[in-house]
């Protein structure tokens, strides 16, 4: 087990603190010795433990279980959505639902496994950038595990309830004038400068390692089968790369035998990777000022593109945009018809599986999985904005008839 570099191949021991290559300055991945780990496997009880992201911790790179942090993340539903299929004309749709994490978004899947890391190395400062989850995510961690948490946020443009949460668990919270793109630039910049204080955005390749969890649950729940399709929201690009990654080692240690065509979606406002795919791009083109009401995707240089737009090719998958009224409709239909009501950046995938059926890019007998990656109560003032408003009326039987178009000669009990 080692760290590599996934643009120049140069290794790392894997427990130096090291975020970029620094030879090519590429980003690092984790590695496994497969005859190793295929062992190690083998020889534990891991398919006895349910559903979570440590029932593999085989397949994660912590030494130390003692250090382990958590507050029992991951065993998430994969809900199977008849009626929203039906609708949409698709014979076989589940939604992953990240929204029942701890601190409500798969972001919980990597910090448990980034901050148990964080605690192995000694860490006792750890610092992140965010649109919002990832700091909810990360104050919860550092607070279970004692540790002190710094998190940058853009100014006036997260939601509500994630704000809420890197409060009061307790986080030094830093309202950055300037949007998510500067705020990661920043806190790249202190953890050069000050190495004691540990970075944990997604280019921390083992909360990649952790995020990779939601993939092997997804096999598992469909009895070790793998989807022909997953659609996953993408920001920083890290979740698409991470499930990505354990598909394919999940494939590799022989528990599945095809693998998913991986599908990004991203805000029309903020869409480099889309972009880059649409034109068979090398290279992403940054977006000067992203804009969406999809706040947690709101990122205009994705810093995992180079592991994203790989997945996205290597497993014949595609990428799509949406917009903001797409996005919205999206919300709205999932939780009128399935009950799931998720934040609107999470919506983006139920969105771009709506366009992609309509332009006949997903055919209609695929099994497809949609990750929903955060709670709706993360924003709940676009839900609120969004729906109609509720009537006031006086505590008056008449009123009340009137307001539910009830007659009001029909007494109770007689029908
Ligand atoms: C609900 O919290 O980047 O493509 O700083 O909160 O892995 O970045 C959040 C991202 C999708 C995109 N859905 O995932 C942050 C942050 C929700 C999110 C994404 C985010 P990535």
């Amino acid at each position: 087990m080692h760290q590599e570099c996934i643009n120049c191949g140069a290794k790392y021991n894997i427990n130096e603190i090291v975020y970029f290559c620094k030879k090519c300055g590429d980003l690092l991945e984790v590695k496994y010795d497969l005859k190793e780990l295929s062992e190690k496997v083998e020889k534990s009880n891991w398919q006895d433990i349910p559903l979570s992201v440590w029932r593999y911790k085989d397949f994660m790179p912590i030494e130390d279980r003692s250090k382990i942090v958590s507050l029992n993340e991951g065993g998430t539903g994969l809900h199977s959505c008849h009626k929203l299929g039906k609708q949409l004309g698709l014979l076989q749709l589940w939604v992953k639902n990240e929204g029942e994490n701890p601190t409500g978004s798969f972001k919980d899947r990597g910090m448990t496994v980034g901050v148990s890391k964080a605690n192995e190395l000694g860490a006792k400062n750890v610092i992140c950038a965010s649109t919002g989850n990832t700091s909810a995510s990360l104050a919860a961690y550092a607070a279970k595990a004692g540790m002190r948490c710094t998190v940058l946020i853009p100014s006036g443009k997260i939601a509500y309830g994630k704000l809420s949460q890197a409060m009061i668990y307790g986080a030094k919270v830093l309202q950055i004038r300037g949007n998510f793109d500067q705020s990661l630039d920043m806190v790249l910049k202190i953890s050069e400068r000050h190495p004691s204080i540990y970075l944990l955005n997604s280019i921390n390749p083992f909360r990649v390692e952790g995020q990779k969890s939601l993939a092997f649950e997804i096999c598992d729940q469909l009895d070790q089968k793998a989807p022909d399709r997953v659609v996953v929201p993408v920001g920083n690009a890290g979740n698409i790369s991470a499930i990505w990654k354990g598909f394919t080692e999940y494939k590799r240690l022989g528990f599945i035998k095809k693998l998913p065509k991986m599908t990004g979606i991203q805000a029309a406002g903020s869409a480099p990777i889309a972009q880059a795919i649409k034109t068979n791009s090398d290279k992403i083109v940054p977006v000067e000022n992203p804009e969406t009401i999809a706040t947690a995707i709101r990122i205009g240089s994705p810093v995992s593109w180079k592991k994203a737009v790989n997945a996205i090719r290597d497993s014949g998958g595609t990428a799509e945009t949406v917009t903001d009224e797409e996005i919205l409709e999206a919300q709205k239909m999932l939780a009128r018809v399935e009950g799931i009501f998720v934040e609107p950046a999470s919506a983006s995938s139920i969105a771009g599986l709506i366009k992609l059926l309509k332009n006949g890019i997903i055919d209609k007998n695929e099994r497809v999985v949609c990750v929903t990656t955060g709670h709706g109560l993360k924003d709940p003032d676009t839900a609120v904005k969004m729906s109609e408003k509720p009537m006031e009326v006086d505590a008056e039987m008449t009123a009340i008839e009137n307001a539910l178009g009830l007659k009001q000669s029909v007494s109770v009990g007689a029908r």
